[in-house]
């Protein structure tokens, strides 16, 4: 910290005045991914790189601009996602007459601190008034984000101070219990079920399978660290007992890894379950292998039970069988289109077409950019054709986090319609008063959608199990395929027994049971 005062204080006066004149140059520094003019503005913030490079901060010169690496064609089909919304919507005579949407998108690089830069550049320039040379938008009134519950958090805590109650957040994958908390994330919204819910399936399950000595291992966030007590919680005076509880260091590290890996292979509990994302689990997984690792009935998190990057055939032996639930899909009818007609002739000057290409093919459409690495990447025209097989970013076969961002974009856009279509006097509300826009429902993809109190949406999981593919290759299925559990049913009828359909060939198992 006082490295840091001297560092400023050394500077020369023209340099100081520039450190700290953040006022729109976020804006340039950082730019937005896509961004289009409305009404009202929608900001969307995405992990479309995996991490990000630390500057290096010694305080003896002027740190680099953050460099974010490892770009990740699944999110920026996210993002594209929600373009693809705010444009249907504004095409649409029913939704939002009169009104368009605008959108600025910005990259988190998967990290709460450049989500936190993500934010502060979403919000600048919300308004002409306080930001007169950032202007040419309509009001900010909701962001689409953030993706990981840490970085949600830092989101929604930036938001509180300010007071700016119009200014919703809807998350697409922020999942953790902790962020139902009214008084701590009152403006916080997500299409995706609380962990509250999984963790009281997961806990059924182990019972229902019997599994009764199971270890946990879990990553180092607040969803690692929310979803293993509500297990814990919800396991309490059951007849399953946790054997250990690991966890994998965010900072990635094999020593800890093999220590962990020791404590599974010790352990007489052959079932574990696994909070983690997918991210941070590949490193894990890799080193599970290299100590060939088998014989574990894994229980996936929702993170990562329907991750492709393991379905690869090398992983059957580890993985094999493994048991989760997932969240629901939808159908975002037009998607696979629209994906397809996004090349970088199309947008020449956006740096993130420009990498989407470098991720997929392995060249680069503009001479001067380069590979993550640094590595300058053969040239290519940009007009080369996407395919299916370009599935990180083209498959759109089960839409799960894409359908929750899309889900998120109707919702902000019925809320307004509402709003605006709500004849004072006769709204729901106080005194009749039609201000609350978070009183929202409507049906999209054959799916009825609002929130509760607390801005949850209804929680629905499918149970997913690990099957051998014709290929070798790990097949996830949908167990007890017709159907879909609707866990909400087991809340309100408290001794609905929503898995008594699983009899015990409905799945493969990695374990001797
Ligand atoms: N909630 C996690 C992050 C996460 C995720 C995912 C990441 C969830 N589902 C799917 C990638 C893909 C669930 C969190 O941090 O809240």
């Amino acid at each position: 910290m006082t490295l840091v005062l001297l560092w400023l204080l050394s500077l020369p006066l023209p340099a100081l005045s520039e450190a700290l004149d953040l006022q729109c140059t976020l804006q340039n520094v950082f730019n937005p991914g896509f961004m289009a003019d409305g009404h009202f503005v929608i900001g969307g913030i995405f992990p479309l790189h995996y991490n990000q490079e630390m500057p290096d901060l010694n305080c003896t010169y002027k740190p680099g601009p953050v460099k974010c690496n490892g770009f990740d064609p699944r999110a920026f089909r996210w993002a594209l996602a929600m373009k693809l919304a705010v444009e249907e919507i504004n095409n649409s005579s029913k939704l939002l007459p009169g009104h368009t949407l605008g959108y600025k998108i910005f990259d988190s690089c998967a990290y709460p601190l450049t989500g936190q830069r993500a934010t502060l550049a979403v919000l600048n320039g919300r308004n002409e008034a306080d930001m007169p040379m950032c202007s040419g938008a309509g009001p900010m009134v909701a962001i689409i984000g953030e993706s990981g519950s840490a970085q949600s958090i830092v989101l929604s805590r930036i938001l509180r101070p300010f007071m700016i109650p119009m200014v919703s957040i809807i998350s697409y994958f922020s999942s953790c219990a902790c962020l139902s908390d009214r008084r701590e994330f009152p403006t916080f919204f997500r299409t995706i079920p609380s962990d509250a819910y999984q963790v009281k399936a997961i806990a059924k399950l182990l019972l229902h399978f019997n599994w009764t000595w199971v270890g946990v291992v879990r990553g180092d966030h607040a969803y690692g660290h929310f979803a293993l007590q509500g297990l814990l919680k919800e396991l309490d005076g059951t007849s399953v007992c946790i054997a250990y509880q690991e966890m994998i260091p965010l900072l990635y590290n094999t020593r800890r890894a093999l220590e962990i890996i020791h404590v599974i292979n010790s352990s007489s509990a052959r079932v574990v379950v696994v909070f983690s994302a997918e991210g941070e689990l590949t490193p894990f997984l890799r080193d599970c292998m290299e100590q060939n690792l088998t014989g574990i009935q894994w229980v996936a998190s929702e993170a990562w039970v329907t991750a492709s990057v393991f379905t690869e055939s090398k992983y059957y032996p580890l993985l094999g069988g493994t048991i989760g639930f997932g969240i629901r899909q939808g159908h975002i009818p037009g998607l696979q289109e629209y994906l397809m007609m996004v090349n970088p002739q199309k947008y020449p000057s956006n740096p993130l077409v420009q990498e989407l290409w470098g991720a997929l093919y392995g060249c680069s459409p503009s001479p001067s950019s380069s590979s993550s690495g640094g590595t300058q990447l053969p040239f290519c025209t940009g007009q080369e054709t996407l395919h299916k097989q370009h599935s990180a970013y083209m498959n759109t076969s089960n839409t799960r986090i894409t359908y929750n961002v899309y889900k998120g974009v109707y919702a902000i856009a019925h809320s307004l319609h509402n709003l605006m279509s709500c004849k004072p006097g006769n709204g729901p509300f106080i005194n009749s008063t039609c201000t609350d826009v978070t009183k929202v429902s409507f049906t999209i993809s054959g799916e009825r959608v609002n929130f509760d109190m607390k801005g949850d949406s209804i929680p629905s999981y499918d149970l997913i199990n690990w099957q051998k593919g014709t290929a070798g290759n790990i097949e996830l299925v949908k167990a007890g395929i017709k159907y879909d559990i609707f866990i909400y049913i087991l809340l309100f009828t408290k001794n609905y027994n929503y898995l008594s359909f699983l009899t015990s060939d409905c799945c493969v198992f990695g374990k001797q049971v």
